[in-house]
């Protein structure tokens, strides 16, 4: 008989019949518990039950088996064994119990572990193009005289790209700028040729005095090669106000041209000609690589080509409702990418969108 059977017999049926043989039984019991907790492995439930179920655990049938029929003079002996028995079984549960629970934190913590002292996954931070690079370089040159940046649509009406430029149909300037025309709901539109018209638009809005300058993407009719796009970067200003004489046109262009150059740099102004400015002018500065003297930038003229520029043709103001009698102002209007290439020596246009990140490593 196992010892577990014994349990569903009584003493007298086992054969007990003095104190020393029923602490005996119970030692043997005692042992067979001790070995069943090493035996188990992880079953703590099974185990618990086995042995502390209230039918049928170990402990009930001795308690039924073994001290509720025993006899008057081994009764207290039987309880203070049972008492004892039932004390350990508990205690080696319990503790049973937290190893496991203990184990199994463990194992949690070591599954979502994270250790902080690997190092941290490193997302290279981007750098400004030089086209933005430029955009900002200009921006705050102009924003340090008084004047303020404005934005407006790439698509574009005829009228405010054209007509209120000055520029009527069949106007031979519209041979380069008439392209990329949108059939839309609201009538003709197009990309706009430059950022004029949102000039058009803020002198429409607001009465003088007027200090901008609008920049943003342009396109035109043009073969791609390596100084033409069919899309440029502008940046176009605008000063109106009842006394703009030449005089606040020349100095302007000057002090922006010994900011972005540097102090040495030398400014020239040759006759020129826009629909929307009269007089026009181109600006030229002083070579930026031979300082005047010739080299084969300038094609040995000691001249750089920076921007044409003018004041703004009266015509233009019957257009948004200005007094051409009291009014007068200059205008200007630069290629970005073309100041970008000269300032960081880029020979080629197209590099500039092409977004190769050996040439965008170069300008940190
Ligand atoms: C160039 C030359 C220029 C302007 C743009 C302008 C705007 C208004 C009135 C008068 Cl609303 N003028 N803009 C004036 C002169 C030259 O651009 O070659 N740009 C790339």
């Amino acid at each position: 008989m196992t010892t577990a059977d014994s349990a569903k017999q009584t003493l007298a049926q086992l054969g007990v019949d003095s104190p020393e043989k029923v602490s005996s039984l119970f030692g043997g019991m005692r042992g067979f518990f001790d070995s069943a907790v090493s035996a188990s492995e992880a079953d703590w439930k099974a185990l618990r039950d086995s042995w502390l179920g209230r039918k049928s655990g170990v402990l009930s049938l001795v308690t039924d088996n073994w001290l509720k029929p025993a006899s008057p003079e081994l009764k207290r002996v039987v309880g203070q064994e049972l008492n004892k028995l039932k004390a350990h079984v508990e205690a080696v549960l319990e503790q049973k119990r937290l190893e496991i629970e203990a184990a199994a934190e463990r194992a949690a913590q070591a599954r979502e572990h994270i250790d902080l002292s690997l190092p941290g996954v490193e997302r290279p931070l981007g750098t400004r193009h030089i086209i933005r690079q430029t955009y900002e370089e200009l921006e705050r040159i102009f924003l340090s005289i008084g004047f303020s940046v404005v934005q407006g649509p790439e698509i574009e009406s005829p009228y405010y790209n054209f007509e209120a430029l000055n520029i009527p149909e069949h106007h031979p300037a519209r041979d380069n700028m008439d392209t990329f025309y949108i059939e839309g709901t609201r009538g003709r539109r197009l990309l706009r040729t430059h950022t004029s018209p949102m000039q058009i638009r803020t002198m429409e809005k607001q009465p003088p005095p007027v200090r901008i300058i609008v920049p943003g993407k342009v396109y035109r009719r043009d073969n791609p090669d390596a100084t033409h796009s069919y899309m440029f970067h502008q940046i176009e200003g605008l000063a109106v106000d009842t006394d703009i004489t030449f005089c606040d046109f020349k100095g302007t262009v000057e002090y922006f041209v010994r900011e972005f150059l540097g102090p040495k740099a030398k400014t020239r102004l040759r006759p020129s000609y826009f629909p929307f400015t009269e007089p026009s002018a181109e600006v030229d500065a002083t070579c930026h690589v031979c300082g005047g003297s010739g080299c084969r930038v300038c094609k040995f003229s000691g001249w750089i080509e920076l921007f044409g520029a003018g004041m703004v043709d009266p015509a233009v103001y019957g257009f948004v409702k200005y007094d051409a009698e009291k009014l007068s102002g200059f205008a200007f209007g630069m290629g970005v990418d073309r100041l970008a290439m000269m300032k960081y020596g880029v020979s080629e246009l197209p590099v500039l969108c092409q977004n190769d990140v050996r040439f965008l490593r170069q300008f940190p």
